[in-house]
């Protein structure tokens, strides 16, 4: 949970439980400071992890909407580029390589920790006020003010607390970008972080003007070339290891280059390699632009994946996680499946 004290927050029931009314959910409300900062300031930069997904650029670009529309200065920066359907988004435009210079307050969105923030971590830290949105369970909020619920299945749910708290209107933009973070994040509504809150957001979304079949072609429903090329050589380079509990492949420097790919080519092969039938752990070990500089991503329903990552430096969810290593391929495969000896289950003998 983090150094998380606003998980002191009271919780708020959003439907009654009764005969013929759904069970009650109950959430984290959005902390009143965090309210406030909206309120008093006039500038914000918005900023997401390296190698943005679609939570980190849709919950940004739903918060630049909603700040937009109060009346305010925003800017919204990423270390690294997002994946080339960002472009789709409705305020795509927000989006700067050249961040908002001394903005009164930064914000890092679906950012466990403020070093994923990368080269952007000094232009968030300089910023008078700060503020941290996540919704991992590794986060570790570094400033005051801090609004993190890891039961929340995406960023895009906080945001539209956030929304209705500020009882501002979800317009069609805003909408389309919250829409697009949940269904990114929650792998189109099958991840285990599919919950009630998500599926009613979403439908808020859809009948507030998100396009939900047009997000899903322009996401899921089509890939570039060089991501169907790569995404082939690393499912014909899959290998089991502990008696076939755990299913590894690997994406290497000549893997992209052969497929003539880039490192957002590479999202989304760990969710097919999760479809093999039983196997507790999926792990895909991704080059990260030099030799020997590797990108570990961890899926399992049965060992915590943050726990895991955390080991190594790294943090997620329970069910899904990563972390980065230096060193040969053969050594950092080697650390990894030693620590997940150690913290599989017993597996009993029928
Ligand atoms: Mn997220």
């Amino acid at each position: 949970m983090g150094n998380n004290d606003k998980s002191q927050t009271p919780k708020t029931p959003t439907a009654k439980s009764g005969s013929g009314d759904p069970p009650a959910e109950h959430y984290m409300s959005p902390p009143a400071p965090l309210l406030a900062l909206f309120q008093t300031h006039a500038s914000f930069l918005l900023l997401g992890h390296e190698n943005p997904d679609g939570d980190a650029v849709g919950s940004a670009l739903a918060l630049g909407h909603m700040l937009r529309g109060m009346g305010k200065q925003v800017s919204v920066a990423f270390p690294t580029p997002p994946p080339d359907w960002w472009a789709h988004m409705p305020g795509a435009e927000m989006v700067t390589e050249q961040p908002l210079q001394a903005p009164d307050v930064a914000i890092s969105l679906d950012c466990d920790d403020i070093s994923r923030l990368d080269h952007l971590t000094d232009a968030y830290l300089q910023a008078p006020y700060r503020t941290e949105i996540d919704h991992h369970t590794s986060a570790r909020c570094s400033c005051e003010v801090c609004y993190i619920d890891p039961e929340a299945s995406a960023v895009g749910v906080l945001i539209h607390r956030i929304l209705t708290a500020m009882h501002r209107p979800l317009t069609p933009e805003i909408a389309t970008c919250i829409y697009w973070a949940i269904a990114t994040d929650t792998g189109f509504f099958r991840f285990a972080n599919t919950n009630a809150e998500a599926l009613r957001v979403s439908a808020q979304c859809v009948a507030a003007g998100a396009h939900a079949h047009g997000i899903a072609r322009a996401t899921v429903g089509s890939r570039p070339l060089a991501h169907l090329i790569l995404k082939g050589r690393a499912l014909a380079d899959l290998k089991q290891y502990l008696d076939g509990r755990v299913l590894l492949t690997v994406v290497s420097m000549q893997d992209f280059a052969a497929a003539g790919a880039n490192r957002t080519h590479a999202e989304g092969i760990i969710d097919d390699i999760r479809l093999a039938p039983d196997v507790d752990v999926y792990v895909l070990f991704k080059a990260a632009g030099a030799n020997d500089c590797w990108q570990v991503s961890l899926r399992s329903g049965v060992i915590d994946c943050a726990e895991l990552a955390r080991r190594f430096g790294g943090g997620g969810h329970a069910q899904a996680a990563g972390f980065s290593l230096d060193g040969t391929l053969a050594d950092g495969r080697r650390h990894l499946l030693d620590a997940l000896a150690d913290v599989l289950p017993k597996q009993t003998d029928e």
